[in-house]
């Protein structure tokens, strides 16, 4: 896979999140008629000194990715539309590097170093957005309120451990990743039994996909409401894979998809370029 995917690091420059954006505005204001309370020469002195104030710090994450996968889009996605300032590294082929394994005994990406973790890095798409989201304050993606939070975390739970298992053993096959373990298509089982067990999986898939529709969005735009959570994140990016096999999806999805590529704008659509691109090159080889 990807042997067209660059390597090296890229610093990412996202657009200011909304809220913590707001947030600083609102401290800014409220300074400001501080400043005014106070005598006029010091508020002066104060006005010049402003310039030359320190800019907010940034949130200086580095994110190890793999630029075909939707667990790495999810989390591109996510720090592009949340506007935190990031540097990317592609991790092809160095995922299972001594230097990796030491930092990363998983060799999964994505996987962030930042610093405060106790262990200094963080796989998992979900916790990694759980985590920026709650470092940042970022509750327009990740809502505080117990119950609304409960709902987008057992959408993702549900996501990682039911649908992704359907979703990888019906399109990694196709994709030319080497699927799990223990899995028919990991064995050396007869092709008709690969092939089934691939077409079994994608049978299943309507299931969950449906629950995320009656269940989760339950009548609103998205598991978030208004507007994209995480989970609605995680759940776009997965779908995006499904296009390799031509998996039909329901109208309500294709509809949900466009929803979020629209509110999300490039922040969605350059990592999803990414996935897709390379369903293209993996389609146009099969193809020939
Ligand atoms: N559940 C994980 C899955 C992560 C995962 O499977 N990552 C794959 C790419 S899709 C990976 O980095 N594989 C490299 C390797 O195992 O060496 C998540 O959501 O982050």
């Amino acid at each position: 896979m990807a042997k067209t995917a660059t390597k090296g690091t890229k610093k990412v420059t996202a657009k200011p999140a909304a809220k913590p954006a707001a947030k600083a505005t609102a401290k800014a204001t409220t300074a400001a008629k501080g400043a005014a309370k106070v005598a006029k020469p010091a508020a002066k002195a104060m006005a010049k000194a402003a310039p030359k104030a320190k800019p907010a710090k940034k949130a200086g994450v580095k994110l190890s990715m793999l630029r075909p996968s939707v667990n790495n889009m999810t989390v591109r996605v996510f720090t592009r539309a949340a506007g935190l300032d990031h540097s990317e590294t592609d991790a092809w082929g160095l995922t299972r590097t001594p230097e990796f394994l030491a930092r990363n005994p998983a060799h999964l990406t994505p996987m962030i170093e930042d610093k405060g973790l106790p262990r200094g890095v963080l796989w998992e798409s979900c916790a990694i957005m759980q985590y920026l989201a709650n470092k940042h304050g970022l509750d327009k993606f990740y809502p505080k309120a117990p119950a609304k939070r409960a709902m987008v975390d057992s959408a993702m739970f549900y996501l990682v451990g039911t649908l992704y298992p359907y979703v990888a053993r019906a399109t990694y096959p196709a994709l030319g990743f080497p699927q799990y373990a223990g899995e028919v298509g990991h064995s050396d089982a007869h092709p008709d039994r690969k092939s089934e067990a691939q077409k079994a999986a994608a049978a299943a898939i309507a299931e969950p996909l449906e629950v995320f529709h009656s269940f989760f969005r339950d009548g609103k735009p998205f598991i978030g409401g208004a507007n994209p959570s995480i989970a609605d994140i995680r759940l776009a990016a997965t779908l995006e894979f499904l296009a390799v096999i031509d998996y039909a999806l329901p109208k309500w999805a294709k509809d949900y998809m466009a929803a979020i590529e629209k509110k999300l704008g490039n922040a969605y659509a350059e990592p999803a370029g990414d996935v897709r691109g390379y369903i293209a090159h993996v389609k146009s080889q099969a193809a020939a």
